[in-house]
């Protein structure tokens, strides 16, 4: 079934290889999520249907706020990240609700209407939190930033209907239950990874995944711009990095790159959802793309052809050459100048082809490089190793819970991103046969990608040393939005609840109800999610439906197509002949037999010849 290609990495890797208690007092339910029985059909009520749980949720009884065709939008007068909020939630309503709903400045508390307002929030919800409280006649919503209101429109969001996701107008009642929730996050870093460099994402692409990514209260947007089979960002100092080292990306497509006003058109995107962009260039491996491009970047002056392959840990930035260091001086100022967010990440994984003491030479000279140009380092764990300053941020990746590189930086005070690839990587498969996907460093099914506790999960690296959680998302066998999401949901869900919420809320019995619900929104969202059976999914009451339309090359009825070679790498829309009918393969794949993989599998039948 796996590909020859992934076999061979995962044998490099193989070494690392709402409320049990309903408080009820003066018609207010208090729920504390934690230990709940398990029910569906408590699952269906929208306060016991968040995702991420928040810190308390208080129920009104008897009370429900309608949303009309006379409804209001507030915000904090004179506040332009109020305003853009106010507008965003307008915008998600009005396309399923077919309502005005205009916004305006708020006087006061206005009485009537949605109200998004930067004064009176309590103060422990802090930079991020928020509280919202819904009554016959208003939703107030109140943070101290304009983050913590965007944070409580997604919650709003969830409160409403699952139909209010659907892209046509759906009939109401549009009711909000009367409620008062305070909020705020578990760790300051709720983090996701979309790798570009294996199978290039458009701008539109990456778009998709940032909305998607904001529905659950995620902040920070990593983006792996470079790696061995491509490297997707205009350097204008070095032109040829995109316009030869663009050009690749696995399985042999035409790859593509960022101009620079592209990428800060996702990063403006993303800050309009209040995420902070982390662009990394992958180093000193990971850089066959950068080496194919500028022969004088290799020892031995000599460029390396392009790599389409997903082997690993071959190639290095040449350490002793100081052309080396110009070209990381070019890059990093150029990408620093047009990335408003303080952090860069420069890789540090894997540099199997660089020798221990050139690793340390390198890092001595690259991280006073990023200092300089005002950022500060983010790396995988491996790089913390070169460093004393406490500023650095490791990311762990590994697969075990004991790591003294990490555990040693923690102990300086270092703090740690935590995204254990057994648990947090949302390019392994689900199970062993999920078309898609690696294995290498586990199968993490729904509940596995929920079950750890990143504050108590590594040795040596408590609650305080831990900054938050990232679900990186590597695409080796991942070509399109639909795939990127199959991989993505849910489990991208339970990672961000482990960021945001409170331990004390975390129950598997009571989470898979949340996620249940969550079912309807992705499909009204067109998400292509994964229909766990660990999930009693609720299922979708709008009358939307979603088409995805696929371009394929067809030959003519009868006529066979070249038969399917074991040996040979197809992309999606490659037909092929096997056993007497045509085969259309659905994304990347090398390997696999048509015809073995069932109804999920990487061919799709396209009929006899
Ligand atoms: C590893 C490797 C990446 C792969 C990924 C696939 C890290 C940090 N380096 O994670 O190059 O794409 O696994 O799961």
């Amino acid at each position: 079934m796996e590909t020859q290609a992934l076999q061979g990495s995962r044998w490099r890797r193989a070494g690392r290889a709402l409320a049990a208690a309903a408080l009820v007092a003066s018609g207010t339910v208090v729920w504390t999520l934690g230990a709940q029985t398990p029910d569906v059909a408590q699952a269906a009520e929208p306060l016991k249907s968040l995702v991420p749980a928040p810190v308390s949720v208080s129920a009104t009884a008897g009370v429900t706020f309608t949303l009309t065709s006379t409804t209001k939008i507030y915000t904090q007068a004179g506040d332009a990240d109020a305003r853009s909020v106010g507008d965003y939630l307008a915008g998600v309503l009005r396309k399923s609700t077919g309502f005005a709903l205009p916004v305006s400045d708020a006087s006061g508390t206005p009485a009537d209407g949605i109200s998004l307002l930067l004064s009176g929030a309590n103060p422990s919800v802090g930079e991020q939190g928020y509280q919202l409280d819904v009554a016959a006649n208003t939703v107030v919503l109140k943070a101290i930033r304009g983050a913590g209101l965007f944070g409580g429109v997604q919650t709003l969001r969830q409160l409403l209907p699952a139909k209010v996701e659907a892209s046509t107008v759906q009939s109401g009642p549009w009711t909000i239950p009367g409620t008062a929730i305070l909020d705020y996050p578990r760790f300051v870093h709720r983090g996701a990874m979309l790798d570009v460099a294996r199978h290039f994402q458009p701008v539109a692409a990456v778009k998709r995944y940032l909305d998607q990514l904001a529905l659950y209260k995620v902040n920070y947007f990593h983006l792996h711009l470079t790696d061995d089979q491509g490297w997707r960002i205009a350097i204008d100092s070095w032109p040829r990095l995109t316009s030869v080292g663009g050009t690749t990306q696995v399985g042999g497509g035409a790859g593509g790159f960022y101009t620079k006003a592209q990428y800060q058109e996702i990063i403006a995107y993303a800050a309009s959802r209040f995420i902070t962009v982390i662009p990394e260039v992958d180093l000193p491996g990971h850089t066959n793309a950068a080496l194919t491009s500028y022969a004088e970047l290799n020892c031995n002056g000599v460029a390396p052809g392009p790599r389409t392959d997903t082997e690993v840990g071959y190639s290095s930035l040449c350490v002793s050459k100081a052309v080396t260091y110009q070209f990381l001086d070019d890059v990093i100022r150029e990408i620093a100048a047009i990335t408003p967010g303080p952090y860069f990440h420069l890789g540090g994984d894997e540099a199997q082809a660089t020798t221990d003491a050139d690793y340390k030479t390198f890092m001595d000279k690259v991280l006073p490089i990023v200092k300089k140009y005002g950022k500060t380092a983010v790396g995988w764990h491996e790089f913390v190793k070169t460093t004393t300053d406490t500023t650095a941020i490791p990311q762990f990746w590994d697969t075990s819970t004991s790591n003294s590189v990490v555990a040693a930086a923690a102990a300086r005070g270092n703090k740690v991103i935590m995204s254990p690839a057994n648990k947090a990587y949302l390019d392994m498969k689900y199970n062993a046969s999920t078309p898609l996907g690696q294995d290498w460093a586990a199968r993490i099914e729904v509940q596995d990608a929920y079950g750890w506790n990143p504050g108590a999960y590594l040795n040596g690296v408590g609650e305080s040393a831990v900054r938050g959680v990232e679900a990186p998302l590597w695409t080796e066998t991942l070509v399109t939005s639909a795939n990127i999401e199959y991989m993505a949901f849910p489990r991208l869900a339970a990672i961000a609840e482990l960021g945001w919420s409170p331990w004390s809320t975390h129950n598997w019995d009571q989470f898979k109800l949340r996620l249940a619900a969550q079912g309807p929104r992705w499909t009204n969202l067109g998400i292509n999610f994964y229909k766990s059976t660990q999930v009693p999914w609720e299922t979708t009451t709008t009358t939307t439906t979603t088409t995805t339309t696929t371009t394929t090359t067809t030959t003519p009825p009868g006529t066979c197509p070249a038969a399917w070679d074991r040996t040979k790498v197809y992309t999606a829309t490659n037909v092929v002949s096997h056993n007497g009918r045509k085969w259309t393969a659905q994304w990347w794949t090398q390997g696999e037999e048509p015809g073995t993989t069932g109804q999920w599998g990487v061919w799709r039948d396209s009929g006899a010849c």
